[in-house]
């Protein structure tokens, strides 16, 4: 603890105490999401100081006791006394709130966490925090404690090399503010090698030290940039021309730059980012690169006269089929728009945008026939494939909801409030029928499937409409597809895949997910999809009836028996839902008290999609590669 507290230390304690008061106004939450936050506050001081162009390297390293230091070869934080506050500067930075901004020298930021808040926040929310500075040929340090109280003010420790720079901050998140306090390495790895990404040229290296046997850790340095974001997205994919094409331009202080490369795919991937934060919601840059993308596809293939004059424009959906993109923008001032401030409103941006990208991309056309005429075909055959799915969808409408034997295959609920209904679409007629002798008739509806549902990974909306089981599905939950699509007259709040526990029930699993994700995402981000678990065992002793869901919960309960008990107990491994009986499978399975259903959700849509294209797609090599790196987490695989 200081000895002595003056004004501007009171001052400055009450500001941290109000972020340990409420942290959430400042980092979010206080989960697993908050406790990573606090790494990217302080990466985003080396990255700032990285696009000022003083730093190449940063390393980050998860310490024994979940403690993580950060380092980069910057300038190293300023050690001189603030005159504002007469503390050092880098006492400053550290716990007077909202000092990094507003203590720099005006600089050029174009970093920021979702909140900006900086280097304070974090001190707030650690119980200790040590910062060193290397500049001067002096190492420098300061140490806080206990949400940002100064212990130890900045004194010289040591000497370094006359040239060497930089700074090094290790804090220890409070324990008493965070629900966990463990870091998890894939979710730094992935934001990491995100940033290295959208930064060309900055090295990161990441390190566990919790982790005895891996003292490496992973390096990540692109010289390419965001062209190798799109390389490293389209490795499961089949790309359709050789060069990831790559643009780039400034203006007023904004630079924008963007990277292509279509594949064979009927998926686009197209992400964006205005700082290196992604804007999920798109905005200016997004909407420049969109229109221009649509008008020079359009004018190149009237020209060339590849699409001809009774031919129909290509729409914005037609030329994005299987285009992999990243657009990056760097802006001295950005504003974010929407509710969770994920859309860029600057609207200067979008005639940067798309001056920079119907320049470029038009050379690349042109210079590039052969290539432009790949890009032009597949969207032709794009706009073509939309045609088809419109006719066959009228036709759909019509035959499936008024005349056909549809709702003699559906056996909807009585109910006609989407919010108390559920669907469940089961795998064959023998767990169908058991499955409508179990329900609860007023709120849940059961939908047999008959066939093997079509792999729409690998087929367009119109070869998916012509098959039977997923025009069942269109008609049973009544949003319409494509471009018809509306979540508001979905008529179940829950969707649930009913499939048996063995090899062919996760396949009719995964191409149901698949179906979902691809042509009806909103229905998967809005929480709708479950899946129901079917119990794995039964355990059975006089007149006892158990059911478990896994091995372990078998193990578990076997173990609460007495040890007579236990060697009397008969146990069947249960093989399908129609093994059940109607009241068995309603008292496992699908009764709203007793069962146990597992939500089905997206937290991050790029391993969504490197996952399906990888299960589902056309190349061979990364399933099996999946298949084998996965195999050991494989138990009881019943074929
Ligand atoms: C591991 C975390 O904080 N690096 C870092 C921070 C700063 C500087 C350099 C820096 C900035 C400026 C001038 C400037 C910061 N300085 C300030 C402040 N790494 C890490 N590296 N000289 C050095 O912006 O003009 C805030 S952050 F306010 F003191 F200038």
């Amino acid at each position: 603890m200081a000895e002595h507290y003056n004004a501007s230390d009171i001052q400055v304690l009450e500001g941290l105490e109000a972020v340990r008061k409420r942290p959430g106004m400042y980092i979010g939450t206080t989960d697993v999401k908050g406790l990573h936050h606090l790494v990217w506050e302080i990466v985003d001081n080396s990255i700032d100081e990285a696009l000022a162009g003083y730093c190449k390297n940063i390393e980050v390293i998860v310490n024994k006791d979940n403690s993580v230091t950060v380092r980069d070869d910057g300038r190293g934080i300023p050690v001189e006394i603030h005159p504002k506050t007469g503390l050092s500067t880098v006492e400053t930075v550290y716990t007077v709130l909202h000092a990094g901004g507003k203590f720099g020298g005006g600089g050029y930021k174009v970093s920021g966490g979702l909140h900006g808040v900086g280097a304070s926040v974090v001190n707030a929310l650690s119980s200790w925090v040590e910062v060193k500075v290397y500049k001067n040929g002096k190492v420098y340090f300061v140490r806080f404690e206990n949400g940002g109280h100064t212990v130890e003010k900045l004194h010289e420790i040591g000497d370094c090399e006359s040239n060497r720079t930089g700074t090094s901050v290790t804090f220890k998140p409070d324990s008493e503010i965070f629900d966990t306090t463990i870091y998890d390495y894939e979710t730094l790895k992935v934001r990491i090698r995100e940033l290295a990404f959208l930064n060309r040229g900055l090295r990161i290296t990441l390190r566990d030290d919790r982790d005895e046997e891996d003292t490496t850790g992973d390096t990540f340095l692109y010289e390419g940039g965001i062209s190798e974001y799109v390389k490293f997205i389209n490795k499961n994919k089949t790309p359709i021309h050789e060069d990831i094409i790559h643009l780039e331009g400034s203006e007023d202080g904004v630079f924008f730059e963007v990277a292509l490369q279509y594949n064979d795919g009927y998926n686009d991937n197209i992400y964006s980012f205005v700082n290196n934060i992604n804007t999920h919601d798109g905005g200016t840059h997004e909407e420049g690169v969109r229109r221009a993308l649509t008008r020079v596809v359009n004018n190149y293939a009237r020209k060339a006269n590849i699409l001809k004059e009774k031919d129909e424009s290509l729409t914005g959906d037609d030329v994005k089929e299987g285009l992999t993109m990243i657009i990056s923008c760097k802006h001295p001032n950005p504003q974010f728009e929407g509710q969770t401030k994920g859309r860029l409103g600057n609207s200067e941006v979008r005639k940067l945008a798309d001056n920079v990208f119907a320049e470029g991309f038009e050379k690349f056309l042109l210079e590039n026939p052969s290539d432009a005429k790949v890009i032009v075909e597949k969207a032709m055959l794009a706009c073509r494939a939309r045609n088809a799915a419109k006719k066959a969808r009228e036709i759909t409408r019509k035959t499936d909801l008024a005349v056909s034997n549809f709702f003699g295959k559906l056996c909807d609920c009585k109910s006609k409030d989407p919010k108390e209904s559920e669907i469940f679409i089961v795998e064959g007629d023998s767990a169908g029928g058991s499955a409508k002798k179990g329900r609860d008739s007023m709120t849940q509806a059961i939908l047999p499937l008959r066939g093997k549902i079509l792999n729409v990974e690998k087929n367009r909306l119109d070869r998916a409409l012509n098959n039977a089981e997923i025009r069942s599905i269109i008609t049973a939950f009544g949003t319409g597809i494509g471009d018809e699509f509306n979540l508001d007259k979905l008529r179940y709040d829950k969707i649930i895949i009913m499939t048996d526990a063995d090899v062919d029930g996760a396949h009719i699993r995964i191409l149901l997910l698949t179906l979902f994700y691809r042509f009806f995402r909103p229905i998967v981000e809005n929480g709708h999809v479950y899946a129901a678990q079917p119990p794995l065992f039964r355990i059975r002793y006089g007149k006892t009836r158990k059911y478990v869901l896994d091995e372990k919960e078998k193990d578990a309960y076997l173990n609460t028996l007495p040890e007579n008990v236990r060697n009397r107990v008969e146990i069947t491994r249960m093989k399908g839902l129609g093994e059940m009986d109607p009241e068995e499978l309603n008292e496992t399975t699908m009764d709203i008290e007793k069962r146990t259903l597992r939500k089905i959700v997206v937290d991050d849509c790029m391993a969504a999609d490197e996952i399906f294209s990888k299960l589902m797609g056309d190349e061979v090599e990364p399933r099996r590669q999946f298949i084998e790196e996965n195999a050991i987490n494989v138990q009881n695989l019943d074929i």
